[in-house]
């Protein structure tokens, strides 16, 4: 079965009441491809308004969650709490949270295992730093993040790989079709050798880094490339363009 392609659209720490307004009434008077599952991401203090006011067919994600219940975890928000508030997604080890804030792989990975047990899905980072592009380890990287995540999770249902070259991220340096192709071939064999020819064949694989209303299409025609993760030109009205890449 072909896999349905994705688009995600992750504002980060960006918006006000207002342009979230304006993001969400521009994204439920669009003309959306049907065939495309969009989810978007604004920041947590806007889930719910976001939520609410949105079509229902566009999923909305949180940035983060905690792995705990609940409890002493001051600024953390858990997953019994995102589903309170209707929010059936994450966005878990996006690399700003890996070096920002310091995210192990571990702690993505527990966090991830949190979030699919209990029914919440999850676009899932991965990605290399320039200098290990350079040093030719990228696919190294990329295995070790996936290979702590395999050794968390059992249910691949519910994950979205997204991988996000650090280097292509913000910076206007977008991948190049074959760079991208190339990483997202690996990723799917990786998942053929480690988890199941099912689970390879299954799941989505996302672009992210520098993805405009220009370089989708090259990109959404690369036969391993399921859609995107697409950060700062979501916030503009081009987000559409992308969502519609493949028509
Ligand atoms: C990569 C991406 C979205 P941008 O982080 O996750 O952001 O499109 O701004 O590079």
């Amino acid at each position: 079965m072909a896999r349905t392609f994705f688009v995600g659209g992750n504002f980060k720490m960006n918006g006000s009441n207002s342009s979230i307004k304006e993001i969400v009434n521009n994204l439920n008077n669009a003309s959306l491809d049907p065939n495309t599952e969009v989810v978007v991401s604004p920041p947590s203090i806007f889930l719910q308004t976001v939520r609410e006011s949105l079509n229902k067919k566009i999923g909305v994600a949180a940035q983060n969650v905690f792995y705990k219940p609940n409890g002493a975890y001051t600024g953390e928000i858990s997953v019994e709490q995102l589903k309170d508030s209707n929010i059936d997604w994450a966005i878990l080890g996006h690399s700003e949270r890996r070096t920002i804030l310091e995210e192990s792989d571990e702690t993505v990975s527990l966090k991830t295992k949190v979030a699919t047990e209990a029914g919440v899905s999850v676009i899932w980072c991965c990605g290399e730093s320039l200098e290990e592009r350079e040093a030719g380890t990228t696919i190294e990287v990329v295995s070790k993040q996936l290979a702590s995540l395999k050794s968390h999770i059992s249910d691949w249902s519910r994950i979205v790989v997204a991988y996000e070259p650090i280097w292509a991220i913000g910076t206007g340096k977008v991948a190049t079709t074959s760079q991208a192709q190339e990483v997202h071939k690996a990723i799917r064999e990786w998942l053929a050798k480690n988890v199941s020819d099912k689970v390879a064949e299954e799941t989505r694989i996302l672009y992210g880094g520098s993805v405009n209303e220009k370089n989708c299409s090259e990109l959404a025609q690369q036969p391993d490339i399921d859609g995107f993760l697409v950060g700062g030109a979501s916030l503009k009205p081009a987000f559409v363009d992308i969502v519609n890449a493949k028509q």
